[in-house]
């Protein structure tokens, strides 16, 4: 039975996303409109690639996920792995589009409690992701899992803005849409990245759809506007929060909530080479740790002042590398989806 309340109780079944069907789609008008339109203060992409990713990227990939998958397995931890994704266009009445690939389970499902929820993402690419993981939706409702689907976003031209909306951000408030990545969960209380992969109908549908047992709080886009919240903040376990110090410049800026919990804030990430190809994600995909346990977390082995900041803080690292984690656009915690953790729901404020 699946069963997660935080971002730190020890993981007992995790999904494991998969590299080996990457493709760059041409035909998102969101995605492009993110990624390629405005030259990023980040240093992420604006110099599209298209297609197939080369095989070496695939392979190594695929390596780094296999020796990550072997060190869950020795920790006892059942891992699950998403099924080969159809490899076609698709349409809906609106739009056609081409493909994204099952690499990154965070940004599609979410897990809270006993539910598992297939968000609204903003990306026409990603429309039909949880495909991949449709064996183990019904598999998990079996078992007693609730499955639920987000309302399906119309996703029509106009829900993006090249320009900015007076919100400051490239998606617009016509209906809800959001990537699960852009939520963190802590028993009760539910932290939302409002930004160009979330908007405020989607926070407000979660709310809805959450019920008055929990609340859902906001984390301004002043902090961060441009996608997930998991390489801006990481609640490490309760009380303690990582911050990205670029981003979170004051902590009045945070919900009032996580003002009470001592904020640690990561060192500058250590840059190291990736593929010839421009990188989806920024340096500081460097902190996209995952939380194995209060007590353990799974960290990018490069990162070695943050390896140590944690270890200060009674935190041990298991290092472990995505070689090609910047370029296709997921640390450990976007390629995972903790669906069974210990621990039960808590109120933490
Ligand atoms: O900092 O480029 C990456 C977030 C991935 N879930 C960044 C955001």
């Amino acid at each position: 039975m699946i069963q997660s309340h935080n971002e730190w109780d020890k993981v007992e079944e995790i999904i494991v996303g998969t590299g080996l069907y990457c493709y760059a789609p041409s035909l998102d008008t969101g995605l492009n409109m993110e990624f390629t339109n405005t030259s990023s203060p980040d240093g992420i992409n604006n110099n599209p690639f298209y297609g197939n990713y080369p095989a070496k990227i695939l392979q190594e990939t695929e390596e780094d996920i296999n020796k990550f998958v072997e060190e869950l397995n020795k920790l006892k931890i059942t891992v699950r792995r998403p099924e080969p994704p159809p490899m076609a266009d698709f349409a809906t009445p609106d739009w056609k589009c081409d493909r994204f690939f099952p690499y990154c389970p965070r940004d599609v499902l979410l897990v809270v409690g006993d539910r598992i929820i297939e968000t609204p993402g903003p990306y026409r690419s990603r429309y039909f992701e949880t495909i991949s993981y449709r064996n183990l939706l019904a598999e998990y409702m079996d078992q007693g899992a609730r499955w639920f689907s987000a309302p399906k976003p119309r996703l029509l031209d106009t829900i993006y803005d090249y320009t900015r909306n007076a919100n400051g951000l490239k998606l617009n408030n016509d209906e809800p849409v959001f990537d699960a990545a852009n939520v963190l969960r802590a028993g009760y209380d539910i932290f939302y990245q409002i930004s160009d992969t979330g908007n405020e109908m989607g926070l407000k549908w979660l709310a809805s759809m959450l019920g008055s047992e929990y609340t859902v709080h906001p984390i301004s886009s002043d902090i961060y506007s441009s996608v997930h919240i998991d390489s801006t903040l990481c609640l490490l376990r309760p009380g303690l929060i990582l911050a990205n110090p670029e981003r979170v410049k004051s902590l009045e800026s945070l919900p009032k909530s996580l003002q009470s919990w001592k904020v640690i804030y990561a060192p500058d990430m250590v840059e190291y080479s990736y593929s010839e190809m421009e990188p989806i994600s920024s340096k500081w995909l460097g902190m996209n740790l995952l939380m194995l346990a209060p007590d353990l977390a799974v960290v990018d082995a490069h990162q070695t002042p943050l390896i140590k900041l944690l270890e200060q803080n009674n935190i041990n690292v298991l290092p472990l590398t995505l070689r090609h984690g910047r370029t296709l656009g997921g640390g450990f915690h976007c390629i995972t989806l903790d669906v069974k953790r210990a621990g039960k729901l808590e109120k933490y404020f």
